[in-house]
């Protein structure tokens, strides 16, 4: 049999990885259209939208490659899938701490999804500060020759945790600053997280009362 090139090689590589962000895109749609019939369905039946709004991003290549790394894979398709389960991810912001759970409950709810993996980063937040629910999940994507299960990591927060998030990932989590310097504000950082966690507390109380 004819041996490959290496440009044959890269060329059907490039082509796989293509396909596979495709996928992982078509899946992002079938859960950004569950998540948006999910917060109608709410607002019509129980008069209150859970979902604040989204945010959908598929990985960029350069964070692609750095988390193979990280992880002590080669840059091989075949060592995406099965291994990287973030090439489509969803941010879900909600308006109350309970919605973000009742965003969970029902996703989980239906029959074609399927929860692969689930970190609580809520009831037991990062050492940062940093809270946010995350699950890996996957729907069924219907080609025109196949179906496949495809995974998306959906992180769904409060509005509270978002601002925090966004704005500690800004200073620390992708910033090249001295890590010396970042740890100074360390416990000033996780210290407002807990004070927005309060706030967000007495809010939803508000609004359970009212
Ligand atoms: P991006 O572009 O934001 O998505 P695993 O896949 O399970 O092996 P993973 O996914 O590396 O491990 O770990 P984790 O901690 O569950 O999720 C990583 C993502 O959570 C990060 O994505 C951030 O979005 C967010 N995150 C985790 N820890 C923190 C933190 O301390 N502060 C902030 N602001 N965000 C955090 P990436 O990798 O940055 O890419």
């Amino acid at each position: 049999m004819k041996q490959m090139t290496n440009n044959e090689r890269d060329g059907e590589n490039l082509s796989k990885l293509v396909s596979y962000y495709q996928l992982c895109k078509a899946a992002v749609n079938e859960f950004g259209a569950k998540l948006e019939n999910l917060d109608s369905d709410y607002q019509v039946r129980h008069d209150h939208n859970p979902i604040h709004h989204i945010e959908v991003r598929m990985k960029d290549p350069a964070s692609l490659l750095g988390k193979l790394e990280r992880k002590g894979l080669n840059p091989d398709i075949n060592n995406i899938v099965g291994n990287i389960y973030d090439v489509g991810g969803m941010r879900v912001i909600t308006n109350y701490l309970d919605d973000v759970y009742t965003v969970e409950k029902n996703l989980l709810a239906q029959t074609d999804v399927k929860l692969l993996k689930r970190k609580d980063y809520i009831k037991n937040p990062k050492p940062s500060g940093y809270r946010s629910l995350h699950l890996v999940v996957t729907v069924p994507v219907f080609q025109s020759d196949s179906v496949q299960e495809t995974p998306v990591e959906i992180q769904i927060r409060t509005v509270g945790m978002d601002m925090w998030g966004s704005l500690e990932h800004k200073l620390r989590y992708k910033t090249d600053v001295d890590e010396g310097k970042v740890s100074k504000f360390s416990e000033k950082l996780q210290g407002y997280s807990d004070e927005i966690n309060s706030i967000e507390n007495n809010m939803q109380k508000i609004f359970h009362d009212l």
